[in-house]
């Protein structure tokens, strides 16, 4: 026990280090002594809608998506895409397909107000993104997603994540949103529990699209593309047959993307 000084390093030795973890947190910091640090900026306004959303009563719904044909449509539209100026990730036509989940079930793109008397079911679908920036999470928002096209979508998507990445989000950007998406599966994992950004009634989160063995219509083993979806709702307006409902039309449109071709 007395030669612990000799494995355990003095803290004043210790110094910043290089550590291979991502690309954007090379270099990782370790503390010498106890910071304190005020909340502000992106924080501060997550601080405060994450405190009102809790008097939400959430209810969550998963489910997993094989979405090998998406993966195969992607990789097409991605090419054509770049040619004409635009990276073209899934999230444009998962937000499309959401949108006309959204006018199936026009409850999910509504607002309970302040006394709970009144629904406000919202004419435009604008679909916030969460997004992680260097300045922490922000959601901005891609307005009138059901009069846009999916390469416009694609193109809103590659402005506001370059501003994003500036810290250039202004606030007409970031406000207005009447759903929200957020893809965590960029980062990895497969279910989590989304936690509504108020005054919206619903959200979905993403996971990391994962090639997993699935049995084809014959019984045999086959590689499939599997995507898993996390939705929570506010139960005081919307019950789970609702949010099944959502989650089965927006299934659909991304198991068999040409049936998007119907409803655009
Ligand atoms: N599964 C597999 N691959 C994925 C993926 C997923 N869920 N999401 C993205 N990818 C792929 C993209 O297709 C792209 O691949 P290519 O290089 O082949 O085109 C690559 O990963 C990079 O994607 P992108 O950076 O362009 O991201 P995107 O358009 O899919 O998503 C955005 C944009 C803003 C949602 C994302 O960058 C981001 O910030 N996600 C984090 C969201 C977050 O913090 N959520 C938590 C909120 S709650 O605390």
């Amino acid at each position: 026990d007395s030669d612990a000084s000799n494995i355990v390093p003095d803290a004043t030795t210790v110094k910043a280090v290089e550590i291979p973890v991502t690309k954007a947190q090379a270099k990782v910091e370790v503390l010498l002594e106890d910071r304190v640090v005020p909340v502000s900026g992106f924080t501060k306004a997550m601080v405060k809608s994450m405190t009102e959303a809790m008097k939400i009563p959430h209810f969550g719904y998963s489910e997993e998506y094989d979405v090998t044909k998406l993966v195969e449509a992607r990789d097409l539209l991605k090419t054509i895409a770049l040619e004409r100026g635009v990276k073209f990730s899934y999230m444009p036509i998962i937000i499309k397909a959401t949108s006309l989940g959204l006018t199936q079930l026009p409850i999910l793109n509504s607002s309970l107000d302040s006394n709970c008397e009144h629904i406000i079911y919202k004419a435009n679908h604008n679909i916030g993104v969460a997004m992680d920036t260097p300045n922490g999470l922000v959601v901005p928002v891609i307005k009138n997603v059901q009069n846009k096209t999916i390469l416009e979508i694609a193109s809103e998507l590659n402005s506001l994540q370059e501003k994003g990445t500036k810290g250039q989000l202004g606030l007409a950007e970031i406000s207005g949103g009447t759903f929200t998406l957020s893809n965590i599966g960029i980062i990895g994992g497969t279910y989590t529990k989304p936690v509504i950004l108020p005054p919206q009634v619903a959200i979905g989160a993403l996971g990391k699209i994962q090639v997993l063995p699935r049995f084809d219509s014959e019984s045999n083993i086959r590689k499939a593309h599997i995507l898993t979806i996390s939705f929570s709702a506010d139960h005081r307006v919307i019950d789970g047959v609702t949010m099944a409902r959502f989650s089965n039309y927006l299934k659909n449109y991304l198991e068999n993307p040409t049936t998007l071709l119907l409803d655009l």
